[in-house]
């Protein structure tokens, strides 16, 4: 038996994505979304996946709550589908997409596991991307406004965990500078930042309206939160660090946390001709908000290597391995700052994501000394190839041991003196990798569906008894 523990009332949980799980693109009443577009075009995800029927968790939500339920799990992490609420972003309401997620919830509490709610997992009505851009508008805030309040009234006596946005760092850099996500944006800078102070500004009216109607509940942003290591003691390699950081990872959490872009990061920008404007009025508003949130939700995949990158050095824009094909991934960084090379302490995984369980414990102390704020691990998981045996079994032991080395660390920086409050897998069942196709398996439970199609039947694997333990032993089952 190991000496750690987690508190008796840990949320342990597992977290997915309306568009990675649901399917039922197109149906009752639900509008599409920039992500319903975006996988149409040609070479933008692996082998044209798509989600329309993704793992058919829309009618199959039943049999996925059973599972957890087996399995004890005490909360579960799902995001809305903003189209499915309002088919055109605003105005009128779909009745029937509202009914689905009552249902959801209703069968989470059913079973008592404790339902938190994403109200965006980058799934964003398309109508308001063709009317005005979507988050390229500052419009854009006061709709995303008018649909969380919807949600908080209508749920406000079932849910008391929210997420504003997820991975508000990825959505945008993938959406306008490498392209690679919906609106599919090269290189776009400018616009970049302008759209990350919108969505600063949805989060942070959104956070000052919840605390009007829930202001018993609980609310964050989840951050993809990958704490950089500097290469050496090269004092080159240690500034490159501090740059590294604001710009790419304090520039969303210092937002979250201060309501404040950090100083010397805002300047570089400025310098470039790229930062945000902001008005005082919003500064008071971002300040505001930061002073109300209860959380920083988390989603911790890998660290980063810093080192210093001459002018003419790597730029952000590298080949990224969707495929599998370990070493496919190159080299990225901002020219005259920063680069990323790899860490040659740690291994990776088949699409070359670093493996690095300590980082975990390293992204809660960081936070916990930063910002003095409770903490929600939102996403933390392995994707990776799983083969069913003949009689369906799943051996997913490379699962357990990888989830097994984050559990442990993450129970040490509790022991340690972080305040954290849950732990979400990624993911429950498998599910759609926006760009990776169904080949690249995260869950519990297996779906058996290719990038094809498939029976789509379910079957549990070797790690999902593993977490049953876990949980029931409240972490204790976890030795070093
Ligand atoms: C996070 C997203 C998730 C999920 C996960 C795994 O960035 O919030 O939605 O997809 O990463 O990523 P991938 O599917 O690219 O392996």
């Amino acid at each position: 038996m190991g000496t750690l523990k987690m508190p008796e009332n840990f949320l342990w949980g597992s977290a997915s994505a309306a568009y990675q799980i649901e399917g039922a693109y197109d149906e009752d009443g639900k509008g599409l979304s920039n992500w319903d577009e975006f996988v149409r075009i040609p070479g933008k995800t692996f082998k044209e996946t798509t989600g329309d029927v993704a793992v058919d968790h829309y009618h199959r939500y039943q049999e996925d709550i059973a599972l957890m339920a087996e399995m004890g799990l005490k909360t579960y992490r799902f995001s809305i589908s903003w189209p499915r609420i309002f088919p055109a972003g605003k105005g009128e309401v779909n009745q029937a997409g509202v009914d689905f997620y009552e249902k959801v919830i209703d069968e989470c509490l059913k079973y008592g596991i404790e339902p938190m709610v994403t109200l965006y997992h980058w799934d964003l009505p398309l109508a308001l991307q063709e009317e005005y851009g979507g988050w390229e508008s500052p419009r854009i805030i006061d709709d995303f406004v008018r649909y969380a309040t919807f949600l908080f009234n209508h749920f406000k006596d079932k849910v008391t965990y929210w997420i504003t946005l997820n991975e508000q760092n990825i959505f945008t850099n993938q959406g306008w500078v490498t392209a690679t996500h919906p609106p599919g944006k090269f290189n776009d800078e400018k616009t970049f930042y302008q759209v990350n102070h919108h969505a600063f500004l949805a989060h942070a009216k959104t956070v000052l309206a919840f605390k009007n109607i829930i202001p018993e509940g609980k609310i964050g942003a989840s951050f993809a939160y990958g704490p950089s290591y500097a290469l050496d003691c090269d004092p080159i390699n240690a500034m490159a660090k501090v740059d590294y950081d604001n710009l790419r990872n304090f520039w969303w959490l210092d937002m979250y946390g201060y309501g404040r872009y950090p100083k010397n990061a805002y300047r570089y920008l400025e310098k470039k001709g790229v930062a945000p404007e902001i008005s005082e009025e919003e500064s008071t508003i971002l300040e505001e908000a930061a002073k109300k949130i209860d959380f920083m939700g988390v989603n911790y995949y890998q660290t980063s290597v810093v080192e210093y990158n001459p002018i003419n050095g790597v730029t952000p824009f590298g080949e990224v391995n969707t495929t599998g094909k370990k070493g496919s991934e190159q080299v990225t960084g901002e020219p005259g700052v920063y680069k990323n090379p790899k860490n040659p302490y740690l291994k990776t995984t088949d699409w070359d994501w670093t493996i690095d369980p300590m980082g975990l414990r390293y992204a809660c102390k960081e936070i916990t000394s930063r910002y003095q704020l409770p903490i929600i691990i939102s996403e933390n998981g392995l994707g990776a190839f799983d083969t069913k045996t003949e009689d369906n079994k799943i051996h997913d032991d490379y699962r357990i041991a990888y989830l097994k080395a984050h559990i442990y660390e993450l129970m040490k920086a509790v022991d340690e003196g972080c305040d954290v409050w849950g732990y979400c897998t990624w993911s429950f069942t498998d599910l759609l990798s926006w760009l990776n196709g169904y080949q690249k398996r995260y869950g519990f439970v297996y779906v058996d569906r290719d990038e094809i199609g498939g029976s789509l039947d379910r079957f549990k694997k070797d790690s999902f008894y593993w977490y049953q333990e876990v949980i029931r032993t409240s972490g204790e089952s976890i030795e070093e």
